[in-house]
């Protein structure tokens, strides 16, 4: 038996330890009960992450102007672009487009490249997207971009407030051991998110604030702190602001929350009751044109209470990516420079150029992430090199970015898969070794740094995304500055870095780790930073020591401002977005997943009832949304989860899996003056039924492309299933549904009835069902998760798509550890009369593994016992 290998979890920021075993087919995944993050625990995208790593879809060799090609002259040309470029136009017409996924080896390699040695700052990264307003919050309160806390803070925390953070479904471990705490010491919990998500199933006290109106709640408790006498005056002597942070506090009004102010009460007199207080907070808070202001507001909080760096005690931002923070340490973003140091600090860029030795160094900040794709788009930028990110997808105005890199003179793209929006517009396309093959480093959340270590071959000519940079490095003529024997020694290198970062007085210092040998960095364990002489992992602040130059914390004056873009009768909607339960950002890796693609299967867009039935939409329709930038067309899922004038649309679905469905098509590229981050969860549509001539679901053992106004893929243990809708109704069924199948041959059972618009079709050979069609004028019924089973097998009757008597219909997959679905769990609550998540555990065994169902399950039983109730 081999020994499992210890790595980290590639997707979210809490950063959860794995133990893998590489198996004939695959990978087996493991929680490591070791690691400090998770002590076991997965979430439901960790425990299927043995089902993402075939090679079906990977990006083997690389691509020049969409040719294969081999590494010599595909990077080759990219040197030579890049240095014509920088030669003819000056280093500003260059750009990187980084992301919090890459390792903290090929982060730091990219900025060393593109800041020392092309000298230029126009390198960015998606946490531009996701964590900058926090990066400037915590830079402005605390004078550095400093985490406080630890994941231990949540845990013996009595009160936890969650800011715009969808906890339960976004860092699913976290909240697993938030809710075992809850159990243990009943910890208070809060939810501020004006939707109800699946997080407020465990919280005490959910706050429906209007979208965009954190500012004017947080203000409100601060003058309540001071009311009421809760100011710490001790700890007020080590931060600067107060009176005029307070002032503003009184100016502001409460009202734009348009909260209950009994909610608000109950919410304040926890908070000022409750020492122990963590406060979490994530994109709710960042990704907003007033992001900054909001993480401000959120510390001035903590600052004047002096509940900061204590044992359960202290605000916490929760990063997204497993590398967001590593990232934010590297220097990834546009104003930043390496080891938490600033660019626009003449010392800091000093130091930095002399460690280096390197040529040059840029003396201002370059293009954020928003004004660096605009200036793509007017040709400014004319070499553009984006790695491990999605922008054609991701971006605000994304039809807009991706028609502004299909534009751009050159264009390198590195990806794990070619079959990626951004991908598919490269001119040069590297294959980048993925997760499971690479090895080198990332930060977590509470600043603890793991390995990530290769437990299976690179598979064909794969490079990791490190060996790719320094390649380019070395064929720019910068030899001696990007020759590595390995990423061990590009993690010296770093490290011997942040010396100097301790040395000018800042917070980032692992120069504990710049002489580990080849085999310490091997078995390197999580390590919490500062790793240096003077200070070893812990808290910061609680000693009052910041960072600014006179050693003190700042409180600022903070005022609201409501989103920008404005509701109106044209656009009388606010669309909020974010993300569902098992899926991750762009789809590339979670999709491969048939359990995680069971979950939702369809991209949706969440709608008040009382809107629904103002705009005459039912349950299944399809609805088209406009905004000023764009359009998309999505399924209605009818709920009071959001409020009238609210719309709820998650932003994972792509010209891959449902064209029609890119939602930051719709999202405008409003930003945050301070951050620059942009406010991609209040943007104004409008909303109307998708006027649909027809409806459709397939079932298929082979991939297909539909062509549709609209249809949406999703990967199925049997195939694919298929949803689809159309303008106009084809003249021939049959030609239609055998060009989308791609099976011209095959024998057909057809039955039709062309005056009521319905057909189904089903594709035999051989006696093996290999694909069918189900068409109707309204929105097709059927047993979806039956019918998607049957695509494989001999299936005489799959036009009947019901399910024989003796095996009902699961419904769409609920625990997806163990398959099991909506259906099945409310026949056993009915037929068994369970009355407890753990009854049903015990029962169906759902939600007894990673238990990420188990809010879901909680929901479902609630609702059932309301219906009786009711009854
Ligand atoms: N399953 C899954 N998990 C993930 C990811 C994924 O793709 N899938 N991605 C990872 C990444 S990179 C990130 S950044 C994190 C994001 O993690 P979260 O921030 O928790 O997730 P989101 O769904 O983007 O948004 C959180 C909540 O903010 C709320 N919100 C919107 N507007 C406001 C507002 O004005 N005020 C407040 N208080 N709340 C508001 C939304 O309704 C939403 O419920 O998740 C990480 N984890
Ligand atoms: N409207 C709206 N927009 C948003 C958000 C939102 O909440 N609302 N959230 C924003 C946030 S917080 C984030 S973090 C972004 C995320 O958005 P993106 O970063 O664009 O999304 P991903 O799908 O994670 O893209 C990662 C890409 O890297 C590839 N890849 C995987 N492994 C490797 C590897 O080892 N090397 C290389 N080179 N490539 C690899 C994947 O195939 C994929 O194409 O989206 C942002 N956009
Ligand atoms: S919570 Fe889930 S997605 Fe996040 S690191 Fe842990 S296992 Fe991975
Ligand atoms: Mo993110």
């Amino acid at each position: 038996m081999t020994q499992p290998i210890r790595s980290t979890c590639p997707y979210c920021g809490t950063g959860c330890g794995v133990l893998l075993t590489p198996t004939e087919n695959g990978l087996e995944v493991k929680g490591d009960p070791d690691h400090p993050a998770n002590y076991g625990r997965l979430c439901s995208k960790g425990s299927a992450l043995g089902e993402t790593v075939g090679l079906g879809g990977r990006l083997l060799a690389p691509q020049v102007h969409g040719q294969e090609s081999d590494w010599d002259t595909a990077l080759q040309l990219v040197a030579d672009k890049f240095a014509a470029s920088i030669r003819d136009h000056g280093p500003d017409s260059v750009a990187f487009y980084l992301s919090g996924q890459l390792l903290t080896e090929d982060y730091y390699l990219a900025n060393k490249l593109i800041k020392g040695y092309m000298g230029t700052a126009n390198v960015d990264t998606n946490s531009r997207l996701c964590m900058a307003s926090t990066v400037a919050g915590h830079k402005r309160a605390f004078g550095t971009d400093t985490v406080p806390q630890t994941y231990e803070d949540i845990e013996s925390a009595d009160l936890v407030v969650l800011v715009g953070s969808n906890l339960a479904w976004c860092h699913p471990v976290l909240y697993q051991r938030l809710i075992a705490a809850k159990a243990e010491r009943g910890t208070k919990i809060v939810v501020i998110d004006p939707r109800r998500t699946a997080t407020c199933d465990g919280a005490d006290l959910h706050l429906p604030l209007e979208a965009g109106s954190d500012v004017a709640l947080f203000n409100h408790l601060l003058a309540q702190i001071y009311e009421q006498g809760a100011v710490d005056a001790e700890f007020l002597a080590h931060v600067n602001g107060f009176d005029a942070a307070l002032a503003a506090a009184f100016n502001s009004d409460l009202s734009v929350t348009k909260l209950d102010p009994d909610l608000v009460r109950q919410f304040c007199n926890l908070f000022l009751r409750t020492e122990k207080t963590v406060t979490i907070f994530s994109q709710g808070v960042n990704q907003s044109s007033a992001g900054a202001d909001k993480v401000n507001a959120i510390l001035n909080c903590h600052l004047a209470t002096g509940r900061i760096g204590k044992p359960g005690c202290g605000p916490l931002s929760v990063t997204g990516q497993p590398n967001a923070m590593g990232g934010r340490e590297v220097g990834g973003l546009a104003n930043m420079l390496a080891c938490h140091l600033d660019i626009e600090n003449a010392q800091h860029r000093d130091a930095v150029q002399g460690f280096w030795q390197s040529p040059c160094m840029p003396q201002a900040a370059g293009l954020k992430a928003v004004d660096m794709f605009r200036a793509v788009g007017d040709g400014r930028i004319k070499a553009l090199w984006i790695i491990h990110t999605n922008p054609a997808v991701s971006m605000p105005d994304a039809s807009a970015v991706r028609d502004a890199i299909a534009g751009c003179d050159f264009v390198v793209v590195s990806d794990v898969t070619g079959q990626t929006d951004t991908a598919r517009l490269a001119d040069v396309l590297l294959p980048a070794s993925a997760w499971a093959e690479k090895s080198g480093t990332v930060t977590n959340t509470d600043r603890t740094i793991s390995r990530q270590r290769a437990v299976l071959p690179e598979p064909g000519f794969t490079r990791p995304d490190w060996a790719q940079l320094a390649e380019v490095g070395r064929r720019m003529g910068w030899e001696e500055a990007f020759t590595y024997a390995s990423e061990a020694d590009v993690f010296r290198e770093y490290a011997a870095l942040s010396a100097i970062s301790g040395d000018l007085g800042k917070d980032f210092d692992i120069s504990g780790l710049a002489t580990l040998s080849d085999e310490a960095y091997d078995d390197l364990s999580p390590t919490r930073w500062p790793i240096a002489d003077h200070k070893q992992g812990g808290r910061f602040f609680a000693d009052g020591q910041f960072f600014h130059a006179d050693g003190k914390a700042k409180m600022l004056a903070v005022t609201h401002r409501p989103p920008v873009a404005r509701t109106g009768p044209r656009y009388p909607f606010r669309l909020n977005t974010g993300r569902v339960r098992d899926q991750w950002h762009t789809m590339t890796r979670t999709a491969r997943s048939p359990r995680l693609s069971a979950h939702l299967a369809e991209p949706f867009v969440e709608i008040n009832p009382t809107d629904a039935r103002q705009l005459e939409i039912k349950a299944n329709d399809l609805v088209q949304l406009k905004s000023p930038q764009g359009s998309a067309v999505m399924r209605a899922r009818i709920t009071d989860a959001v409020q009238t004038g609210a719309l709820f649309a998650p932003i994972h679905w792509t010209g891959e899996t449902a064209p029609a469905a890119r939602i930051c098509d719709t999202v405008a590229g409003e930003v945050d003056p301070v951050s620059g981050q942009p406010e991609s969860k209040a943007s104004v549509v409008s909303a109307t039924r998708f006027q649909a001539a027809w409806f459709g679901f397939a079932i298929t053992l082979n991939d297909i492309t539909p062509q549709a106004e609209y249809w949406a893929k999703a990967k199925t243990e049997a195939g694919f299933r298929v949803e689809l809708a159309g303008a106009t109704v084809p003249e021939d069924w049959e030609a239609t549904a055998r060009a989308m199948f791609g099976l011209p041959e095959a024998d057909l059972q057809i039955l039709q009835d062309k005056k009521r618009g319905v057909a189904r079709l089903a594709f035999h050979k051989d006696g093996i069902l290999q694909a069918a069609l189900f068409v109707a004028p309204d929105p097709v019924a059927l047993m979806r998760d039956y019918a998607a089973t049957l695509p494989g097998q001999a299936a005489p009757d799959a036009l009947t798509g019901r399910a024989p008597a003796h095996m009902p219909d699961p419904g769409p997959t609920l625990c997806s550890c163990f398959n099991v679905g909506v259906n099945t769990i409310l026949t056993a609550i009915e037929t068994q009369g369970l009355m407890s998540v753990e009854a049903i555990g015990a029962a169906l065994q759902a939600g007894t593994n990673c238990g990420s169902c188990r809010p879901e399950i909680a929901a479902l039983l609630a609702q059932t016992q309301q219906l009786e109730a009711a009854e």
